[in-house]
């Protein structure tokens, strides 16, 4: 018999179920318009590219979005990421596969690149979460295990996913270094909450009640 190796995916992670997923884009759009309407909003559209009080639609700017919904755990293109292998045959990950797992939304963000869902990993999904996600884009950096963890919800043209994750940090160590952001408004209905401005067209939606949609743990192999 020949010796068969088992197949790496691009990436590791939860995957939302699809009736979730519907909703979830259509908070995001929902999050877009609300945004976009924002008198504060419309005084601070330079980092977008647009002069003042100029009309920008959010949902035409966030050209791009996955076609399936997904909080990455690992990306490993097939093998060619170094300590992918070693991820898969950990015990946890083997034993996560194809389970199924709450996700916790806190927060939604929108940057000039990217917007995207703040996911807070639970104890038991933490058990999937690589030590060194946070290091891998951010080395110079100190985060909390998670913390790069989201869903991207879209991007702009000519910006890759993986800048999601990038951006969310960026809000994240600017919160760390005691940098909180200006409240300039407050979103309502399924995106209620308060909306905060972290400069250089950095928005975050603090959600009033935190957002759960369902997801399985598995490997997307495209
Ligand atoms: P995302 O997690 O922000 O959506 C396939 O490219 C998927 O792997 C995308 O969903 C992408 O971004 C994610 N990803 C995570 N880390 C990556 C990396 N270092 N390079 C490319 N894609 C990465």
């Amino acid at each position: 018999p020949t010796l068969e190796k088992e197949l790496l995916p691009l990436y590791f992670g939860w995957f939302l179920a699809k009736r979730d997923e519907d909703g979830m884009r259509k908070t995001s759009h929902e999050f877009l318009e609300q945004l976009g309407n924002l008198k504060a909003f419309k005084k601070r559209l330079l980092p977008y590219g647009c002069e003042d009080k100029q009309k920008l639609d959010l949902l035409k700017y966030f050209a791009k979005s996955p076609n399936i919904l997904h909080c990455t755990a690992k990306y490993c293109d097939y093998g060619k990421v170094l300590g992918s292998e070693e991820y898969a045959q950990q015990e946890a990950v083997k034993k996560a596969y194809s389970k199924g797992y709450t996700l916790h939304i806190s927060a939604l963000f929108a940057t000039p690149k990217t917007v995207g869902a703040q996911v807070e990993l639970q104890p038991d999904q933490l058990l999937v979460w690589p030590a060194d996600a946070e290091k891998e884009v951010m080395p110079k950096d100190t985060f909390p295990k998670g913390s790069r963890a989201h869903i991207t919800l879209g991007t702009a043209a000519d910006i890759q996913d993986v800048q999601t994750g990038i951006d969310l940090l960026e809000f994240i160590k600017l919160q760390q270094s005691g940098k909180d952001g200006e409240h300039l408004g407050d979103l309502t209905g399924a995106v209620a909450g308060k909306v905060s401005y972290y400069d250089n067209g950095m928005w975050l939606l603090n959600l009033s009640r935190k957002l759960e949609v369902k997801s399985i743990f598995s490997g997307y192999y495209g």
